[in-house]
């Protein structure tokens, strides 16, 4: 095979075991966690509390900066900021200002939490967060679920799902992928390429457990050379065969998964676009991809929005949302780039 052949020898590629970051909520310099944690009290005392003070202050803190604030507050109020903003605020506001007051993983961790608890189970969630998180952040996530709720995420998981859907969502959990290295195996490449498409496309049936392994145990760069080689293979892309081969949730969850290899601040972007523009409820999604990402890479989903739709995302939210709701979303996202 000429292509192959091409492949021989090996390049080298700058990475690293974290993925960069681009934030958008960043550490606000001479901050004084006594004078915000003053001014929150003045704003939640205030006739019909003062919104606006509590979101210009909040949406332009980091966490850490905000526990900070948190425990001024209490010292100085002798209660706790959460349980007052709790009694104070209402609706979406609400919802994104105590998704504030956790960390992200802690926020992830609930949100998982949430999509499990109690009857039924929210799929989209639960796609969402586990498909779309590194393996970094999958492993926090575990820890702070248990600290929370003193429960195991992979028994809470099983618990709710079956069949392929709860392999997939298990091998994810138990985060085995591999770091990125900084030299590219091009025959491990080619196998794995080969590998998927000889577990679906070229059989009658899938065999799901194979893609299973590969997509929740390789990196992500060696992923994203698999699917170019995968073409060399299978007349469908990576995509296409997921859409053929497996339905429901399953395919749901791969498809994400595959998404946020090639392009994970895109995959957010067309999300939020499509929930933005949705005639239904759309808060739920906005808010979770909002708060969990201003801290990681919403300035990247920013970027991509753009590019992707022609608008900024800022413009977007004026159009689609209002008052107070608007307002902490906008502070989240900052000024366009
Ligand atoms: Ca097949």
């Amino acid at each position: 095979m000429a292509m192959v052949s091409e492949f021989l020898g090996q390049l080298c590629l700058n990475v690293g075991t974290n993925e960069p970051k681009h934030p958008t909520v960043v550490p606000a310099t001479d901050f004084n966690p006594d004078t915000d944690a003053a001014r929150i009290e003045t704003a939640i005392k205030t006739k019909g509390v003062d919104e606006q003070t509590i979101i210009d202050i909040l949406t332009k803190r980091t966490y850490s900066q905000r526990r900070d604030i948190a425990f001024a507050y209490e010292r100085r109020a002798k209660k706790d900021l959460i349980s007052a903003l709790k009694g104070e605020l209402s609706g979406s506001l609400e919802a994104v200002i105590l998704g504030l007051m956790k960390s992200t993983s802690q926020y992830d961790a609930s949100l998982i939490r949430g999509s499990i608890k109690g009857a039924g189970t929210d799929e989209e969630t639960l796609i969402e967060v586990l498909c779309s998180r590194s393996n970094e952040e999958l492993v926090d996530i575990k820890k702070v679920y248990k600290e929370l709720f003193k429960k195991d995420l992979d028994k809470d998981v099983a618990g709710d799902t079956s069949g392929n859907f709860a392999k997939l969502l298990l091998a994810l959990v138990e985060t085995n992928r591999a770091a990125p290295i900084a030299v590219i195996d091009y025959d491990k490449i080619d196998q794995d390429a080969r590998a998927l498409y000889e577990a679906g496309v070229k059989i009658k049936g899938t065999d799901v457990p194979t893609w299973i392994s590969i997509m929740s145990e390789r990196s992500v760069p060696h992923l994203q050379k698999v699917f170019q080689r995968y073409k060399s293979y299978s007349p469908y892309d990576m995509q296409e065969s997921i859409a053929k081969e497996v339905k429901g949730d399953l395919q749901k969850s791969f498809l994400v998964l595959v998404e946020c290899f090639e392009n994970k601040q895109l995959y957010f972007a067309k999300r939020l676009n499509e929930a933005m523009k949705s005639k239904g409820a759309k808060e739920k999604i906005v808010t979770r991809i909002i708060v969990s990402r201003c801290e990681v890479d919403l300035k990247k989903i920013c970027s991509e929005y753009k590019t992707s739709t022609g608008e900024s995302l800022q413009k977007t939210i004026l159009e689609h949302t209002k008052g107070d709701y608007q307002k902490v979303l906008l502070g989240l996202c900052g000024p366009e780039q």
